[in-house]
């Protein structure tokens, strides 16, 4: 038996699409499979309590979504959390415990030190729990060690093939509580944006899957009564070609009269073709990771858009009836108070039905942005960086760079600049604990809000409360 448990108890609760999909997996390969889901019991330690006082697992697979809410005013870290949930299931079983997810995958080691966890799964879980739980079962020498990290990588084939039937966890609850359910067209990115993690835990090729095999699992989840889907790629459109070819699928089979879906787009490629058959396909909505519009901040964060490209993409969905908003990401090294306001003109003046405007990024080891830090001095005393802990900068923690040359309060800078202007999520002012910016983790307003009947993307659903 191999029992696979979900250990993200944010709300709005987000289907662990991940562990659908290993469980799919793991079942076609002939194991018995559990999945003890957290995120919809009322009481987590008595849930783990009841079910191990019947069940005698051979491997215990705990998925780690998020390691902190990447966000810089309320810095949550979800590690501690993660210990004791494994604290407490060695205090029910023998079992070894195995650690994957996306968050994971990005400080590995660190989190199977501090949680005692046997085992971690950096990347894809689907083909590497399986070898993992066979040897185990067959005394094969798997590093025998505690802080054993394997890693899915090197698992990864170029063609992605995934399980379809996506019945493995209660979606209909989670579309009912969570407003939309994932659905990965491909995984990973070949961009190389200074700032992402997503090359760490994802790849950086593009591995797609075929448009065939994504339009069966829409057509499977739309049999469980769920018509609003979020992409979980990175970037639905990189690379542009598949993108269009999951549409026309979609569009062959009449998918986009029943259902709704919303994604993450790079700002290029995007093309009158892509944007029409995207809404003939379903989509209802783009959060476009825009970044900036100064063309220096671009270049920073190594961006391939021009601010000329974000024009043409927000006009191309108003053209195609598609809900848009901008991602920014303000704060970055070199961001002045001018580069910042450049932006926040430019985007009021292009005015997509909503923008982001979250202050600070997240730093992760293993991307430019370290390499940034450490030119840039000693971190302890860097007053571009920013974080709520005491002692030596430690990246494993919720740490942020905010350019210093935005001044002290940069927050009410970028408050300011807004003005009030109802399209954009504005930063949380430092003077101020009123909660205006568009944090998904624990936001009783958007909980409310579909439990009342709400669907869709978070940032549409704010956006239809607000304006
Ligand atoms: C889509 C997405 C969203 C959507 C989700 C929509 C939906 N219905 O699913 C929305 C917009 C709601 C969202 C919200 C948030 N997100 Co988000 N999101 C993503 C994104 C792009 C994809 C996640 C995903 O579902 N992937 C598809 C599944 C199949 O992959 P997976 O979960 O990684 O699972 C695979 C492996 O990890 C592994 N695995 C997983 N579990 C296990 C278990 C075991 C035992 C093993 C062996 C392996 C394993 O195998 C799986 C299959 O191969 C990622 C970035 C990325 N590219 O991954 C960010 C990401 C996960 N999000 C992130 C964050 C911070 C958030 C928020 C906290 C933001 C906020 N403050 O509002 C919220 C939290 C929401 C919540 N309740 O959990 C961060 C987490 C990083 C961190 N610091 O921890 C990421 C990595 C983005 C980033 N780089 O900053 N998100």
């Amino acid at each position: 038996m191999l029992t696979l448990i979900n250990t993200n108890t944010m709300q709005p609760a987000i289907a662990p699409v991940g562990l659908d999909y290993i469980a799919g997996s793991a079942k076609k390969a002939g194991l018995d499979v559990d999945i003890v889901d957290l995120c919809l019991v009322d009481d987590p330690d008595e849930a783990l309590r009841s079910y191990f006082a019947g069940h005698n697992p051979d491997l215990i697979g705990l998925s780690f979504r998020n390691v902190d809410d990447c966000f810089w005013p309320s810095c949550q870290w979800f590690v501690p959390r993660l210990a004791d949930t494994v604290k407490s299931i060695r205090g029910l079983t023998k079992a070894p415990i195995v650690v994957g997810g996306v968050g994971f995958s990005i400080f590995a080691k660190q989190i199977v030190e501090y949680t005692g966890a046997d085992f971690g799964v950096i990347g894809d879980g689907e083909q590497t729990i399986i070898s993992l739980y066979r040897d185990l079962k067959n005394n094969k020498t798997v590093p025998a060690c505690r802080d054993s990290i394997l890693d899915g990588r090197a698992n990864q084939p170029e063609q992605l093939s995934l399980p379809t039937a996506r019945d493995n966890i209660d979606n209909v609850t989670y579309f009912n509580f969570g407003g939309q359910i994932g659905i990965e067209t491909k995984r990973g990115c070949n961009r190389n944006c200074i700032y992402c993690a997503d090359r760490l835990s994802k790849g950086t090729t593009n591995r797609t899957r075929s448009p065939t095999e994504v339009a069966d699992e829409a057509e499977n989840l739309l049999a469980q009564g769920i018509d609003v889907l979020h992409i979980c790629d990175s970037e639905f459109n990189v690379p542009g070609r598949h993108a269009l070819a999951v549409c026309e699928e979609f569009i062959r089979r009449r998918l986009g009269g029943r259902l709704k879906w919303y994604t993450y787009m790079a700002v290029v490629p995007f093309d009158a073709g892509l944007a029409s058959a995207m809404r003939k396909a379903g989509c209802v909505g783009i959060d476009f990771t825009g970044d900036s519009a100064s063309p220096l901040m671009l270049e920073t964060y190594r961006q391939l858009h021009t601010p000329e490209n974000l024009t043409s993409a927000v006009r191309l969905c108003k053209e195609n009836g598609i809900k848009v908003m901008i991602d920014l990401l303000i704060g970055g090294p070199g961001e002045t108070p001018e580069t910042a306001k450049q932006t926040i003109d430019f985007i009021k003046q292009i005015n997509p039905d909503c923008a982001g405007a979250p202050l600070g990024v997240r730093i992760y080891p293993g991307t430019e942005m370290v390499n940034v830090m450490a030119k840039e001095g000693p971190p302890e005393t860097n007053p571009n960086i920013r974080r709520k802990y005491a002692g030596s900068v430690d990246l494993f923690r919720p740490t942020f760079y905010i350019s210093r040359l935005l001044g002290e309060r940069p927050a009410r800078l970028i408050k300011d600049l807004i003005a009030g202007d109802e399209r954009f999520f504005e930063p949380i002012d430092e003077a101020d604990s009123a909660l205006t910016d568009h944090n998904y983790n624990d936001n009783t307003e958007l909980v409310n809000a579909i439990k009342q009947g709400a669907r869709g993307a978070y940032w549409h659903i704010l956006h239809n409360l607000r304006c």
